[in-house]
């Protein structure tokens, strides 16, 4: 089956040379639009084509639509793929590249915005069967509907916005003297943000992991799942080790929140791939939290573990091919890490935007490296502190643990301060190595 001739990637950095990758590897000629300031990088040098597309401001350049869509149209590309962050999530960007005959390399328009607004997501689930955590049906509309919502439900509540995910616009409300406060700050911050002040409720669930399924559905909505990730070692929101699989799950447990996310996924005629997102409590309920309508940063440790190329699929499904993986098929073998090396302060996590004086990653069995990074460059203020995403897999967990502890040593940056010194903590701690630890580790821990 005849794929794209060529593809243009709307991105930079990581995931930029990821999508190149997978491109050369199907035979598809890259098309990379740049900034200003990304000229000398990686993936300008590794894609066939490049196209500068505006000044380092992501508004003037990466955000850019009638830029990049005509950066598409000058270079015969096909097919855009956003990777994450920028356009990724934009359904009008979406259907810019419709109206111009390129394809998307992503979800339809429509899943984009249900993904997009919350509640709205929520309301479908709801609709469908998919567990919810006890809230509102919808963005409650007055004081009045809040606090009804809130008797009924019970304290504590997190009060979430439509607009908002990832963790922004959210307040917890202990007791019922708050609420009023918390949810017209709430409103306000998060219209000033999103331009949609809309809030929603949902009980407070104070001690859960973050669990989610990796899907890809076809143009004819047949859909699998990847099995799950675990991705509770966050901080403000910001996920810094993810891990493949749920140290906990046995097959009984992957069938029955993959069932869950192919049933979400169902709700809304997902299509392409996909994340859901899950509240796993203490009680080993699951609940629906959001779903991520993009390839995420972390679906590297899903190929790992199922030898599941993410991004060669996106590409063949956005191209109208079925989906050529059954269920039976996706197997999961061994265990898998990432950590999230960031330009950043390892003790306060605020960024370190420089030149790299020397950069050599780490090598041998069971690790990968993705990175644009590289000695010489530098890195921009412009743009997030992500400069290369470790990789391990090992046998099981323990042995994955010992090979990331040994590659963070041997991973050598200089010139730069980068986080890498912080997951080398981490992997110490004692609950870490057990299993034992929820969203809440690291703000226990630092
Ligand atoms: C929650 C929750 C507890 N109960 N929802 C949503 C987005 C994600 N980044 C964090 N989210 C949460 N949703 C219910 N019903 C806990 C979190 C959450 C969290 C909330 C406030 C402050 C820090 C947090 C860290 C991880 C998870």
């Amino acid at each position: 089956m005849k794929l794209f001739n060529k593809v243009l990637i709307a991105n930079r950095g990581e995931i930029a040379v990821r999508i190149i990758r997978a491109c050369h590897e199907l035979g598809i000629k890259t098309v990379v639009v740049y900034s200003d300031v990304d000229r000398n990088t990686l993936p300008v040098r590794l894609a066939d084509e490049a196209i500068c597309i505006g000044p380092a401001q992501s508004a003037q350049s990466y955000l850019n639509i009638p830029a990049i869509i005509t950066a598409a149209e000058i270079t015969d590309a096909e097919a855009i793929h956003p990777g994450y962050g920028f356009l990724a999530e934009n359904a009008q960007f979406v259907e810019a590249c419709t109206a111009s005959a390129i394809t998307f390399i992503g979800p339809s328009a429509e899943n984009i915005r249900i993904g997009g607004d919350k509640a709205k997501a929520r309301q479908v689930m709801t609709k469908k069967g998919v567990p919810v955590v006890p809230g509102s049906d919808a963005p409650v509309k007055s004081e009045a509907e809040a606090l009804k919502v809130c008797k009924r439900i019970g304290f504590p509540v997190i009060l979430k916005a439509s607009a908002g995910g990832g963790g922004r616009g959210m307040r917890i409300v202990h007791e019922e003297k708050d609420l009023m406060p918390l949810y017209h700050t709430a409103t306000k911050e998060a219209f000033a943000a999103f331009g949609n002040g809309d809030m929603y409720i949902e009980r407070y669930i104070s001690e859960m992991r973050h669990i989610e399924v990796q899907l890809l559905a076809d143009n004819k909505g047949n859909t699998i799942h990847l099995g799950e990730r675990e991705c509770s070692i966050q901080r403000r929101h910001q996920k810094l080790i993810e891990e493949a699989p749920y140290v906990f799950a046995d097959a009984k447990f992957r069938k029955r929140v993959g069932d869950m996310a192919i049933k979400a996924a169902k709700a809304m005629k997902y299509r392409n791939a996909g994340t859901v997102e899950f509240i796993l409590d203490n009680d080993n309920e699951i609940y629906f939290m959001e779903i991520n309508t993009r390839v995420q940063v972390e679906h590297t440790v899903t190929e790992m573990i199922t030898e599941i190329d993410i991004v060669k699929e996106q590409i063949k499904l956005a191209a109208g091919e079925p989906l050529s993986i059954k269920q039976q098929d996706v197997k999961v073998n061994g265990h898998s890490i990432e950590c999230r090396i960031n330009a950043e302060d390892p003790e306060k996590f605020i960024p370190q935007p420089g030149t790299i004086s020397l950069f050599i990653t780490p090598g041998g069995p069971g690790v990968r490296v993705d990175t644009a990074a590289f000695t010489g460059w530098t890195v921009p203020a412009h743009y997030d502190s992500l400069i290369a995403k470790l990789v391990v897999h090992g046998h099981d967990r323990e042995e994955a643990i010992a090979r990331m502890r040994r590659a963070l040593r041997e991973f050598i940056v200089e010139g730069i301060k980068t986080t890498i010194p912080f997951f080398l903590k981490v992997l110490d701690d004692p609950d870490y190595n057990s299993g034992d630890f929820n969203t809440s580790f690291l703000e226990k821990k630092i």
